[in-house]
């Protein structure tokens, strides 16, 4: 996969995306990261890449032309071709089932905004997708860019290590992760719920589903109506539900 990111900071965008699982994928030659930037693509002697807004008010927008101009060279540079997305709050929230719809395209041109963003006719000619990482304003499109980068990058198959599979993460099937514990020198196994030391894997997947789908009742309920539960999940969640209501009478 190869993901083109236009950023005024293609250096944040290269480091990130070095790091890790992500990093990792780019050495196996899985995933391919490019930073572009419109400063380059600036044809006034100032090298202006925003512009104040029509109707005046606080703020400015990136200007259309280097970006523009940047965005044509993106494209060029493979002969692939490319979803455009721009990173935005007005954009649709990211959710791991779009992160797993992205990380199937075989390449990614992400458009980090800065200032007040961008001028909305050239979102409508350039821009396929919006995407929003948060109902929060940053100061810039990079750190979103980088959360998809990662989010997807890490999806491309053979990043992933068998230790650490993406079969087990959260939101794989909708719902929260179970609690996880590991053997320290200070706790050892106290607190640490028996059935994990049972060596019993039937009854340790039973609880760890369990826990999912008890977390996701108590945090989560909203993907909880989302989430196909089949009888078994209904049972094994009916069960948490009762057992916990035991324990805490009050907030039953
Ligand atoms: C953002 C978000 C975000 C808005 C103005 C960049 C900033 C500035 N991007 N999810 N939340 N972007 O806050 O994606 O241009």
């Amino acid at each position: 996969m190869r993901i083109d990111v236009v950023t005024l900071f293609p250096d944040f965008i290269r480091e990130s995306a070095a790091l890790g699982v992500v990093g990792r994928a780019q050495e196996r030659g899985l995933l391919a990261v490019h930073g572009w930037n419109p400063r380059g693509y600036a044809t006034d002697n100032y090298r202006r890449v925003d512009q104040r807004p029509f109707g005046g008010g606080p703020g400015m927008l990136m200007l259309a032309e280097p970006l523009g101009a940047c965005l044509a060279a993106a494209r060029a540079a493979d002969p692939a071709p490319a979803r455009v997305i721009y990173l935005s709050p007005q954009g649709e929230r990211l959710t791991q089932a779009k992160v797993r719809q992205l990380a199937a395209e075989p390449r990614l041109i992400l458009l980090c905004g800065r200032y007040e963003g961008l001028d909305e006719r050239f979102i409508d000619r350039e821009v396929d997708e919006e995407l929003s990482i948060g109902d929060y304003v940053l100061s810039g499109g990079e750190l979103a860019a980088a959360v998809l980068v990662d989010a997807v990058g890490r999806l491309q198959e053979g990043a992933l290590n068998h230790a650490d599979s993406a079969t087990q993460d959260s939101f794989e099937d909708g719902l929260l992760d179970c609690p996880h514990y590991t053997r320290s020198e200070a706790t050892g196994t106290e607190g640490v719920p028996p059935v994990l030391l049972s060596g019993d894997h039937a009854a340790i997947a039973r609880w760890r589903r369990q826990q999912s789908l008890g977390r996701t009742w108590l945090r989560r309920p909203d993907l909880l109506a989302r989430a196909r539960l089949d009888k078994a999940d209904r049972a094994l969640l009916a069960e948490f539900i009762a057992a916990w209501r035991a324990e805490n009478p009050a907030g039953a």
